[in-house]
């Protein structure tokens, strides 16, 4: 076979870098950026270079396997959909649907076909029992979205090439680029440019990380505390009267926002985030005189306690000081359909409120926090089976300890991934994903989260391997095999029995009913691009420019408006503001925080062989004051302790940032099983997410306090001097 040039893109990260794939014999050879992508190609790193490797990777899941004893066995699909449908339907049968409990992680979130089809299988099953990733990421931009703008879904869109000032709480654009829901690819090189053009770039992280370090000014605030810092930016925007009366969009709820940030006190409020108050006022003075700005806020915030109120008012910043639909600001892409409607079809609100905790679902889901207890607790309503779709929850969620003795009692634990991760222990069957680079199909969904008017299909560049089957079709068949209506729309089933007996009628497998049907009609219901269209532009379409002005037509406020005083967050800061925590921290006395790696991916693509340079990176950093007051050395190892649990790291001494905080990036310590040749799990590094506790939540958004945590830091081996081959080590292999 001859050599072609696929182009397509790369699905790990927001980026959507375009990709121009050579491939022969159904092998990938190489994986260049796409120049010639009108969107998206300047971020490329090296995770989708050696995107093939993940293709390759030598423990790859290519046929389903069964749990038989303490070994996995080879299985036909028609065994594995026939087992898991009989032991699905004797669950439900004896406890109701909601036994059947689901977790859908990151990368499901990057397949159209996959997640709707997911979503179709779940409304078959009929549970209520949904936990997805968003509770770990962005739940609180979800229900600020609701709150404010009055759709779960409308994300906005930074503007930086105009902006004038720019104020980045929690996030590391640097290392993780411009995205989180949305996407603005090359984002951060083009805040420099702006910046070289004498915009003001102003980062809020405790550490100093390399967004901070090329920052005119870093605040390295108390870990957990933005809703004060940004409280006391708003206090000030008022106080100086550098709010704009007259703004883009209409708001609501000014005069109550601006009350209770008058009422408090700058100089209490600097005490609360350890930052003092001459750079807050600073900090509000530079952001409300620029002419243009934006004030982001991200993982750094939402994964705190406080993180919606701070997600909140980092909002109501940019709508007191007219950002919203402005140049420089933060603005709509009204995208080729309408994306807060699709999402309320595709993604209806499950109203269902947890057994034990008795919160509700956000964006449909339930909080990873909850699905440890949801499992072991007995009772009606306990969760007895478990269906996980490229996720690692054990590892990305908090307390995986707690989570993996939850899955190793269920009575059925189903896996659906490219290889048998932490998460996947227990699984008794693991059936294979497929990676993007096999897969085809458009996106629907990023049409309003990519920055600019830009639409791609993806094409498949490679084969799966033989017989392994889509994640859509693995899950529509189960629930043929269940006889479960898909979607939970009666009739549907039949319908695609029907169209299966067509497609072998007429030799024509689009006859069959597949995900190129949705996708179109997707698109149809948007009346502004035709399906084929899309699909004839092969490095991709940018079929308009950017626009303003489409923001007061989105929102979903019944008086169209954006409501900066929600009750609710109102009521809860001054709460917030009433408290004063009085628990000393003696015991342990650090704050952990998070970092992300430049060349990893959330909990995987750290072990693929191109990437193990990023190894060096699984370590703890500390600043110096505090390495020295414990006595380490640069290299040495150290315990971390909380009150959840422990894990052991080196140690690295990094300069600059906050004292009293230490760094480690998540993701890590997450075993690699080898369910077919049984060779011992890899395991890199350490979970230190095994150090967090289940409990303590955004009470908003539901998201677990994966950073800001407490712990101790400990030496292991006293008097032992620096270690060349300490992070090394951070690679170990499991006897
Ligand atoms: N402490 C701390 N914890 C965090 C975070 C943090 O900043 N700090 N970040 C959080 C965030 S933002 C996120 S998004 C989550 C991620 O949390 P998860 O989504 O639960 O975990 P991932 O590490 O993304 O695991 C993805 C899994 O999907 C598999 N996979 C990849 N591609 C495919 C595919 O195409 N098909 C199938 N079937 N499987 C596939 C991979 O092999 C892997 O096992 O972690 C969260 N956890
Ligand atoms: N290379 C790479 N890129 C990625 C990912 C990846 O895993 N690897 N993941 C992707 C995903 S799923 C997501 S959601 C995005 C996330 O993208 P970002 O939100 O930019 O995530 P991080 O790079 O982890 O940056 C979070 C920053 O918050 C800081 N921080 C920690 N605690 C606090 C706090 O209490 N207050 C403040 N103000 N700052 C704090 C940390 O020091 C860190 O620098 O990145 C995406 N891009
Ligand atoms: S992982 Fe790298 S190549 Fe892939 S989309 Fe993200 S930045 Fe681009
Ligand atoms: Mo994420």
């Amino acid at each position: 076979m001859t050599k072609r040039t696929v182009y397509s893109f790369c699905h790990y990260c927001m980026c959507l870098c375009g990709t121009r794939i050579t491939v022969e014999n159904n092998k990938v050879l190489s994986i260049e950026p796409d120049r010639d992508n009108p969107f998206s190609w300047r971020d490329f790193c090296r995770k989708g270079k050696t995107a093939a490797q993940v293709v390759d990777h030598p423990r790859r899941i290519k046929t389903p396997l069964k749990r038989v004893g303490e070994r996995y066995v080879p299985a036909s699909y028609e065994e594995a959909e026939s087992d898991i449908a009989q032991r699905l339907l004797r669950i439900i049968e004896r406890h109701g649907p909601d036994a059947v409990g689901s977790y859908s992680g990151n990368p499901l979130g990057f397949n159209f076909s996959g997640s709707i089809f997911w979503n179709g299988l779940l409304d078959a099953i009929g549970t209520r029992n949904r936990f997805w990733v968003g509770s770990v990421d962005q739940n609180n931009t979800h229900v600020v979205m609701e709150q404010m703008y009055g759709t779960e879904m409308l994300a906005l869109i930074p503007d930086v090439d105009h902006a004038d000032c720019f104020v980045l709480v929690g996030m590391d654009p640097a290392q993780s680029k411009f995205v989180w829901v949305e996407t603005v690819p090359d984002g951060w090189n083009r805040v420099l440019a702006a910046q070289r053009r004498g915009a003001d770039l102003i980062v809020v992280d405790p550490r100093r990380s390399t967004t901070a370090e090329a920052a005119n000014t870093h605040v390295a605030i108390l870990p957990g505390t933005d809703w004060a810092f940004l409280l006391g930016v708003l206090h000030v925007l008022f106080a100086e009267k550098l709010q704009r009366s007259i703004t883009a969009v209409p708001l609501k709820g000014v005069d109550e926002i601006r009350a209770l940030a008058l009422s408090a006190s700058l100089d209490d409020l600097a005490d609360r985030c350890g930052v003092p108050a001459e750079t807050i006022r600073d900090v509000a003075r530079r952001f409300g005189r620029a002419q243009r700005g934006m004030c982001l806020t991200h993982t750094g915030v939402s994964h705190t306690p406080t993180g919606t109120l701070a997600e909140w008012l980092g909002a109501a910043i940019n709508a007191v000081t007219d950002r919203l639909d402005r140049p420089g600001g933060k603005r709509v892409e009204r995208g080729y359909l309408d994306l807060a409607q699709i999402w309320s079809k595709f993604a209806p609100p499950v109203k269902h409120r947890t057994r034990l905790r008795d919160n509700p679902t956000i964006a449909g889901f339930h909080s990873l926090a909850e699905l440890a207890d949801e499992i072991t607790t007995p009772g009606e309503g306990q969760i007895r089976a478990m269906l996980i779709a490229a996720g690692n929850p054990v590892v990305s969620g908090p307390d995986g300890a707690a989570l993996d003795r939850a899955f190793a009692q269920l009575e059925l634990l189903v896996a659906i991934d490219l290889v048998q991760r932490e998460s996947h222990r227990h699984a008794h069957w693991l059936i294979p994903g497929t990676h993007f680079l096999e897969r085809e199909g458009l996106h629907p969904l990023f049409a309003g989260l990519t920055e600019l008017p830009f639409a791609q299909y993806a094409r498949q560049a490679v084969k799966p391997p033989t017989g392994v089957k889509e994640e859509w079709q693995f899950f529509m068949d189960l629930a043929l095999r269940m006889d479960r209506n898909l979607f939970g729309k009666p009739g549907v089933n039949a319908f695609i029995r029907a169209s299966r007996w067509l497609a072998r009628m007429t030799g024509n497998p689009e006859h069959a009913m597949n995900p190129r049907w949705i996708e179109r009609l997707l698109v149809m219901s948007g009346r502004r691009l035709k399906y084929d269209d899309i699909r004839k532009h092969e490095h991709g379409w940018l079929y308009g420019e950017k626009e303003y002005g489409h923001f007061a037509k989105a929102l979903r406020t019944p008086d169209k408006s954006v409501h900066c005083a929600p009750p609710k967050f109102l009521w809860a800061l001054q709460q917030t503001l009433a408290e004063r925590s009085t628990r000393t921290r003696a015991e342990y006395p650090m704050l952990l925080i998070n970092r992300r790696v430049r060349e990893s991916m959330n909990s995987w693509l750290n072990e693929t062989e191109g990437l193990f340079a990023q190894q060096r990176y699984n370590v703890a950093e500390l600043h110096p004051d505090d390495a020295m007051g414990l006595g380490i050395v640069d290299g040495e190892w150290v315990r971390i302790h909380s009150p959840a649990g422990q894990i052991e790291l080196p140690v690295r001494i990094v300069p600059g940032g906050r004292a009293g905080v230490v760094t480690v990036p998540h993701g890590w310590g997450s075993a690699i099983y080898d369910p077919v040749n049984n060779d011992a799990p890899v395991r890199l590094g350490a979970n230190r997410n095994l150090l967090i506790d289940r409990h303590e939540i955004d009470p908003f958004s539901q998201t677990p306090a994966l950073n800001a945590k407490p712990v101790r830091i400990e030496r292991i081996s006293p008097g032992l001097g620096p270690r060349a081959d300490a992070t090394t080590q951070a690679l170990r292999v499991e006897a």
